[in-house]
């Protein structure tokens, strides 16, 4: 039997009918609105509503996309130049600290003192748009922790800058000041020292590259004068809680001098810096004292400060009778800028460097780490 002659009508018409053109009918119903019927059938229909429904969805998420982009890049860049404004504001506060710096040395050439009410206090300016908080201390009142080193008789020692035995008496006595134990105290004292000096030679009690390869992080020793004193919290035998404690008193100077302690702006509350220097041989109640009751204009001479009944007439241990200074040559001044959403911290380092000398920043360095 011939299969194609028996093909049904139905079917014939049905083929016939997929390669024409299918049109959307429109009729009017009895209450007279048109509605339309397609020549699809309703599975194609609803493949292509679902189609449709596809790309909308992906056209609105790419939309939205966009949108957070633009915003972000937005809002991105508002803060840049927000930050960027910051920074100007906190330089200008600079220039503005170095100008009462160099006015406060030169009303005094021989002694810096509280007067004037400079130090720690917190000067509000205010900018438009925001403020600028600017506070200045003494940045020479800390144990300076390069002068573990004395790198600058390197040349005169063969290239080796040799340690300063002084100092390493200081930073051992402020450790137990704040309540080290001897042994840990020696450790990190003779880690800070090998961390400094440029050799690969251990101190006893210390640690040079091989001891810290080890350890976790893995690490290596600077072999150069620290940069911050938070380099501290690398060294062997430090623990996180000490580290944070030594934070407050303790300064990386960009220069090996004994830590100049100003006695005529170190504060009572500083006291463990003056036991420091008198190798813890007088007690904190006594320092608190003896600063507490210094005269009012400075001590006038070394001498004067030294023979302070308050001390008990101790003699102080070699070169920290001379170590103490009655003027200031290191300022540190803390910077906070507040402009609308933008909040940035600074702190800056200060040489007034010698008599006749103009104040200039030496570091700086931008968050709350100084
Ligand atoms: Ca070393």
């Amino acid at each position: 039997m011939d299969r194609h002659c028996e093909e049904p009508q139905a079917t014939r018409q049905s083929r016939a009918g997929a390669n024409r053109p299918r049109l959307l009918r429109f009729a009017r119903n009895d209450d007279g609105h048109v509605e339309s019927s397609s020549a699809f059938p309703a599975r194609e229909r609803g493949a292509a509503l679902l189609t449709v429904l596809l790309l909308v969805a992906v056209m609105a998420v790419v939309s939205a996309a966009a949108v957070e982009r633009l915003t972000l890049a937005t809002r991105l860049a508002g803060s840049a130049s927000a930050m960027e404004q910051a920074r100007h504001f906190a330089m200008a506060g600079e220039a503005l600290a170095l100008r009462r710096i160099d006015t406060l040395l030169a009303a005094n050439d021989s002694q810096v003192t509280l007067d004037g009410g400079w130090h720690g206090r917190t000067f509000t300016l205010p900018l438009p748009g925001g403020s600028a908080e600017m506070r200045l201390t003494d940045g020479g009142n800390c144990f300076n922790i390069n002068s573990l080193v004395a790198t600058s008789q390197a040349g005169e020692s063969g290239g080796i800058a040799p340690p300063r035995p002084l100092a390493i008496q200081q930073f051992t006595a402020l450790l137990q000041g704040l309540g080290t134990d001897r042994a840990t105290a020696d450790r990190i004292v003779a880690g800070a020292v090998d961390w400094i000096d440029a050799d690969q030679s251990a101190m006893p009690n210390g640690a040079e590259d091989s001891a810290y390869a080890a350890a976790s992080p893995a690490r290596r020793t600077a072999d150069r004068p620290m940069a911050s004193a938070g380099e501290l919290a690398q060294i062997a035998g430090m623990t996180p809680a000490l580290a944070q404690r030594l934070s407050r008193w303790t300064c990386a100077l960009p220069a090996d001098d004994l830590s100049p302690i100003n006695v005529n702006t170190l504060l009572p509350e500083q006291a463990v810096l003056l036991q420091m220097l008198t190798g813890n041989r007088i007690s904190p109640a006594q320092a608190r004292t003896a600063l507490a009751a210094r005269p009012s204009g400075g001590y006038g001479s070394v001498n004067r400060f030294w023979a302070d009944p308050a001390l008990g007439g101790i003699a102080p241990p070699g070169d920290a009778a001379s170590q103490v200074r009655l003027t200031t040559r290191w300022f540190r001044l803390e910077t906070n800028v507040r402009l609308g959403d933008v909040t940035l911290g600074s702190s800056a380092l200060i040489d007034a460097g010698e008599q006749g000398q103009r104040a200039r920043v030496v570091r700086r360095s931008w968050g709350s780490e100084g």
